[in-house]
């Protein structure tokens, strides 16, 4: 049996736009999601955020569960269209939902971890160039501070970006998420400008804000691997690793782009005066933790036809329900590979979990066991990490709820509590139930 120690932080975690519905309620107006998802095809089966959980009007029922759950922290998002409906003009009665979030949670001894930014960009931002264009810095500043006045007596700490990665590269590269652009040359100004405003944020916080709470940014990171020995394939497997973790990693820790990756791009950004003196100082600036998302390793072999001559091998690993390998010994080695490169900041897992296809039975009951032994897997591994003085200081299960899984609409169920999306009833899976035992012995 493994052991936690009093101060290890169990949680859950969800994000605004995934779960709370009420798209047009108390003056909420149009991210980039809403547009997004209802455009014909960039979703499956044509759902949308409309109504997703409910949360926003079943929000106490939803503390309950976490109560029940015995968590000790949950991790939630704030929509900025809620708060900014439009540009500069600010919202009281969009705040006050999370006022209300932050102040119950702590009332029930369960620590708010806010995220700042999940993606949920408005609208009105977007037509202004989104975060392509240079000023959605002071947007993101403007709309930080009003989170901090407004929550920071109650939040235990602070996320200015979930998964710069997706926001950028998916969303301006790839296409597959909002706004939908595919232009690498948008996507790395995109990334530059998240990465850019994190910075100014946590510099803000400390020094003009003068805040005392944690304060860290979110990674989404797999540890990539080459499928053979061959120069090609460890070729394809370090510009994969350039795309999906250094391009991130390093301007956080180290202040500089990965000179490879700038030359890799270069066919595709003519000029990279879009980095300006400074920034990269900002953006590299201390911050007291850092989050990292982990679901599952990648496995990456050479294909002379794409861009950046890398594409997914083919694996033998088992899978979750969206396909991606199960591999709870390559999560430890990532956080070594974290150790030795990176930083020796407190690491929480602000994301772990997997899809299943889960079936409610008659009787209410979700025997969901692959997500059971993906989780108990995992968390052995957080317990293992710190036998070895890995210093993981918490660990949040993605996620309580089924939601809107982004482009995969609510086909996939990531949730330990199921949602019949038609009644909204809620449904306890076994994970569930294991979670709560795990969190309540403090071991696995
Ligand atoms: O649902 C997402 C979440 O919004 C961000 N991280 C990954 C999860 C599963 O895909």
């Amino acid at each position: 049996m493994k052991k936690f120690s009093q101060d290890f932080i169990f949680g859950t975690a969800t994000s605004s736009y995934q779960i709370e519905g009420a798209v047009t309620q108390d003056g909420r107006t149009p991210s980039i999601w809403d547009t997004f998802s209802k455009t014909p095809g960039k979703v499956w089966g044509g759902d949308t955020g409309d109504i997703a959980c409910d949360h926003y009007n079943r929000v106490e029922e939803d503390i309950q569960i976490l109560k029940e759950l015995g968590v000790d922290s949950y991790r939630f998002s704030i929509a900025w269209p809620r708060v900014f409906p439009a540009k500069g003009q600010y919202n009281a009665k969009g705040m006050e939902f999370y006022k209300n979030l932050a102040r119950r949670l702590v009332e029930e001894n369960i620590q708010p971890f806010v995220t700042i930014y999940h993606w949920d960009l408005p609208q009105w931002a977007h037509e202004l160039g989104g975060w392509v264009n240079r000023e959605s810095v002071e947007w993101f500043e403007e709309f930080s501070l009003k989170c901090f006045e407004e929550l920071d007596e109650y939040v235990a700490k602070w996320i200015t970006h979930n998964e710069p990665w997706c926001a950028a590269m998916l969303g301006y590269h790839q296409g597959e998420h909002a706004p939908g652009h595919t232009n690498l040359d948008e996507a790395i100004r995109a990334a530059h400008h998240i990465l850019l405003s994190h910075g100014r944020v946590v510099q803000m916080y400390k020094e003009s804000y003068k805040g005392t709470k944690e304060i860290g940014i979110t990674l989404n990171l797999s540890p990539v691997y080459a499928a053979s020995t061959s120069a090609n394939d460890q070729l394809a497997a370090n510009n994969f690793d350039g795309y999906l973790n250094r391009w991130f990693l390093e301007p956080i820790f180290k202040g500089s782009y990965p000179v490879d990756m700038m030359n890799l791009y270069s066919k595709y950004i003519y000029s990279y005066d879009f980095i300006q003196e400074g920034d990269l100082e900002t953006i590299s600036c201390p911050s007291d933790f850092f989050g990292i998302n982990f679901y599952n390793r990648a496995l990456i072999e050479f294909s002379s036809a794409a861009d950046f001559m890398f594409k997914p091998a083919y694996s033998d690993y088992p899978k979750s329900g969206m396909g991606w390998d199960i591999s709870p010994n390559e999560f430890k080695e990532l956080i070594h590979r974290l150790r030795e490169e990176y930083t020796t900041l407190p690491i929480y897992i602000t994301e772990n979990g997997a899809a299943f296809d889960d079936r409610l039975e008659e009787n209410g009951s979700v025997h969901d066991e692959g997500r059971v032994d993906y989780v108990e897997k995992h968390i052995t591994a957080v317990a293992e990490l710190n036998e070895e003085g890995m210093n993981v200081a918490g660990y949040y299960l993605w996620s309580l709820l089924d939601n809107f899984e982004w482009a995969f609409g609510y086909e996939k169920r990531f949730g330990i509590i199921f949602v019949d999306f038609n009644t909204q009833t809620r449904y306890w899976k076994d994970s569930a139930k294991r979670y709560a035992e795990i969190v309540r012995n403090r071991s696995i």
